[in-house]
């Protein structure tokens, strides 16, 4: 097998932080070890019964689909097994999952198991977000101010597309890599070494089916987006597969931005801050790009609960920036 494999990279990341003691790096290769085990129930779910939901409801009242539950059974026992994590903050779970003192580690971990999983059943591409945090109260006990934390203190961050292939893509905040997982060795190789995200914004992704609910200032942006295409070229294409990790995937590589923002249905917006916008917005910046409510910064963003909801405009900096005069337009109109 050729190319340098996820833990070498870790591995050699941690090099350039002397003060690092491998705990780190050991909790990301853990979380690598969930994405291959979630990825083979994936990649084999009609296989093996895994399709259609559990007939429950989650803390966020969507169905759980069966692949929740056995990415979420999975990453509370690969990682929070990992002897490296503190506490873990899940999209499934109503709590904050506090590992025992015996096995307790310096990290908190909050994920989403599998988002985009109401696609699974037309085998759409799913993935698992995570943000990682260190530990920032003294003593044993897991406080608010470990796990409430603004995005710009992640230590780490990333997610595994479970696509045509399964992609494992990180930052420790020095760039953002990308690996493939060669299911014949069961090993993450460098595939997308140092993603920067491209010059050209030539997605807009955004779900239009939501376009009755939108404030003023997104029909004036999605305008202004389209008026770039005439007669001579297609500038901006619209693309939106309703996965958030997928749609976020392809805008990283391709450029483009990716909107949801706060709406009549969802006065705060949908998407979460803790383990769905503010890890992809810490990956986004460390790829040259942005990531904002439309008022600030995601990263500077404080939760107030765990699944503290917002809304989300992510991509190109230079059209975050545009949506965001597009805000202050519309507020001083009204
Ligand atoms: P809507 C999936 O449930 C998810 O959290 C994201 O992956 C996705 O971007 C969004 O919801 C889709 O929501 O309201 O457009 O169906």
């Amino acid at each position: 097998m050729q190319g340098v494999t996820l833990t070498q990279h870790i591995r050699q990341s941690q090099l350039t932080h002397p003060e690092a003691r491998g705990e780190l790096s050991s909790l990301l290769t853990q979380i690598g070890v969930a994405g291959k085990v979630i990825s083979s129930k994936v990649n084999m779910a009609g296989l093996v019964k895994m399709l259609g939901s559990t007939g429950r409801v989650n803390v966020q009242g969507e169905v759980v689909q069966k692949l929740d539950e056995y990415a979420e059974e999975t990453i509370q026992n690969i990682v929070g097994g990992s002897g490296q994590v503190c506490a873990l903050l899940s999209e499934e779970l109503k709590h904050v999952i506090e590992i025992p003192e015996d096995r307790a580690g310096g990290y908190i971990v909050a994920y989403d198991p599998l988002d985009g999983s109401s696609n699974i059943d037309a085998n759409v591409s799913i993935g698992t977000i995570f943000s990682i945090f260190p530990k920032k109260s003294s003593g044993v006990e897991v406080t608010r101010r470990d796990t409430m934390r603004p995005g710009r203190e992640q230590i780490a961050a990333g997610y595994i597309l479970y696509g045509s292939s399964t992609v494992f893509v990180y930052t420790v905040g020095d760039g953002v890599h990308g690996f493939t997982l060669d299911p014949s060795v069961g090993e993450y190789v460098l595939s997308h070494e140092d993603i920067r995200l491209p010059s050209k914004c030539k997605t807009l992704s955004i779900n239009q089916g939501n376009a009755p609910y939108w404030p003023r200032w997104v029909h004036d942006f999605v305008e202004r987006m389209l008026a770039r295409n005439d007669e001579d070229k297609r500038r901006v294409s619209g693309r939106h597969i309703g996965s958030l990790v997928a749609d976020f995937h392809r805008n990283l590589l391709y450029g483009g931005i990716f909107l949801y923002p706060a709406d009549q249905r969802a006065p705060r917006g949908k998407l979460r801050l803790l383990y769905e916008a503010s890890p992809l917005a810490f990956i986004i910046e460390n790829a040259g790009g942005a990531a904002s409510d439309g008022h600030q910064r995601i990263l500077d963003m404080e939760p107030t609960e765990l699944h503290h909801r917002t809304g989300l405009l992510i991509g190109n900096e230079a059209e975050v920036q545009l949506a965001e005069q597009c805000v202050r337009d519309a507020e001083a109109a009204a």
